[in-house]
């Protein structure tokens, strides 16, 4: 027992003081912006078109000759992120299919030496984003399409032809990684976050997580590390994520049973589109209504949301796209207060409701205007008043017994997307 807590203690990540601080900054920010944007975007099938349409490298490898993104203007982006109220950026330095957008020393298959456009994306993108206070996180994928030593193949991009499976080797790949990383946190300022994806490819592979993970941490010691494997946190990470998902949901059958909600901050991300990289057949286009309910219910389970945007092949963001993230803006201009820097997950959110708390007060969002009376259970706090946001019109209440809450607006207090109510507990 002794030997082993000794072991323990030795491998047990201890988060720095810089890193605690961080997470705190992390949990306070709530809102996020999440960029899928690469050559793939130039194919208008979203992110995963190599695997999908199964093309080969040399077929996909045409695609740089021809990214160049002349729209592309990296202070406007980073105005409408601002303006959006995002706190952060996470953007894709690098997805499946291999491509850096960013000039790396370690790899020519990249943004200034492959393509026509020459510019490092990356770099214009954290300092355009650093000029307007927006922080920057980095999406980073483990698997690739593309290299010949990330064999065996994982569960995806057999079908694409042209790799020498001969030349696989595993070290020379986390090496490649490692470098990677390094530039990555090295060469671009404060970076806060790195944002990992693609593990579920090889589940059983050897990550050397512990040496990526101390690697990270001693180049930048607040970048917070998560890693969207759909399990329990590992030894290292600062963050948990839920893609398309709320914590503790796993509808999208992604998560296993060890998929549980832990104690790290927590961030969920979804599209504004039907899909992630940009897709001309873009036909589930989320209302202001559904963005704003799930940054709303994601708050109310103490999480972050990252929202999607695909950018298009010119460097321009979709009109609609634009549009949701000013309309989220807008509304976080005015109830801002009830989102960032709240506590979430006292009370579990429904399709109806979603409550969030800030020392006495706690705001109940009702997201659902036809109702005029809400029932919600498991509120245990002594309420003092209950008044809508503005503070002009009081709510009438009861706690019964049970722990249930119950409301009953008065007539002509609607609010069709999100109307936010004021309570003091004693
Ligand atoms: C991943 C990426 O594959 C996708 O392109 C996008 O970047 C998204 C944010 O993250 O999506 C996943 C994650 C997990 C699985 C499949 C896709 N999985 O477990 O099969």
């Amino acid at each position: 027992v002794c030997f082993l807590n000794v072991a323990f203690a030795q491998t047990a990540y201890k988060p720095s003081a810089a890193n605690l601080e961080n997470r705190a900054w992390f949990e306070a920010s709530r809102f996020g912006v999440f960029i899928h944007w690469g050559v793939y975007s130039l194919l208008g099938d979203g992110e995963w078109v190599m695997n999908d349409q199964k093309l080969s490298l040399s077929e996909y490898g045409l695609l740089p000759k021809f990214f160049n993104p002349q729209d592309f203007d990296a202070k406007a982006w980073a105005k409408l992120f601002k303006d959006a109220g995002a706190k952060y950026i996470t953007f894709t330095t690098r997805h499946h299919d291999g491509f850096s957008m960013w000039n790396s020393q370690t790899s020519d298959y990249n943004i200034v030496k492959s393509t026509p456009f020459k510019r490092d994306i990356v770099k214009e993108l954290v300092e355009a984003c650093r000029a307007e206070g927006v922080r920057v996180m980095f999406y980073y994928s483990l698997l690739d399409w593309k290299r010949n030593d990330y064999t065996p193949l994982g569960r995806t991009g057999n079908g694409i032809a042209g790799r020498d499976l001969e030349q696989g080797d595993w070290n020379r790949y986390i090496e490649f990684m490692k470098t990677q990383l390094t530039e990555l946190l090295t060469n671009y300022g404060q970076i806060d976050g790195i944002w990992f994806d693609g593990h579920w490819d090889k589940k059983d592979a050897d990550w050397q997580y512990e040496e990526i993970y101390s690697l990270i941490h001693s180049l930048q010691p607040q970048c917070l590390i998560g890693n969207n494997h759909h399990m329990a946190p590992i030894e290292g990470e600062d963050f948990q994520m839920f893609e398309r998902d709320l914590p503790g949901h796993n509808t999208t059958g992604f998560g296993t049973a060890a998929d549980a909600v832990g104690s790290l901050p927590k961030e969920v991300c979804g599209t504004i589109a039907g899909s992630w990289g940009f897709n001309i057949k873009d036909r589930q286009q989320k209302s202001f209504k559904e963005v704003l309910s799930y940054l709303v219910k994601a708050a109310g389970y103490g999480s972050n949301l990252l929202l999607n945007v695909g950018p298009m092949p010119n460097g321009e963001i979709q009109d609609y796209q634009q549009e949701r993230l000013r309309q989220l803006g807008d509304w976080l201009k005015q109830y801002g207060e009830s989102i960032y820097g709240t506590e979430g997950g006292f009370v579990r959110p429904t399709d109806d409701y979603a409550l969030t708390k800030k020392g006495n007060t706690i705001y109940v969002h009702l997201l659902n205007a036809d109702k005029a009376s809400f029932l919600i259970p498991n509120f245990t706090f002594k309420v003092s008043s209950l008044v809508s946001f503005d503070g002009k019109t009081k709510v009438n209440f009861h706690q019964l017994d049970n722990d249930v809450l119950v409301l009953q607006l008065p007539e002509g207090l609607r609010d069709t997307n999100d109307l936010v109510l004021k309570l003091s507990i004693k």
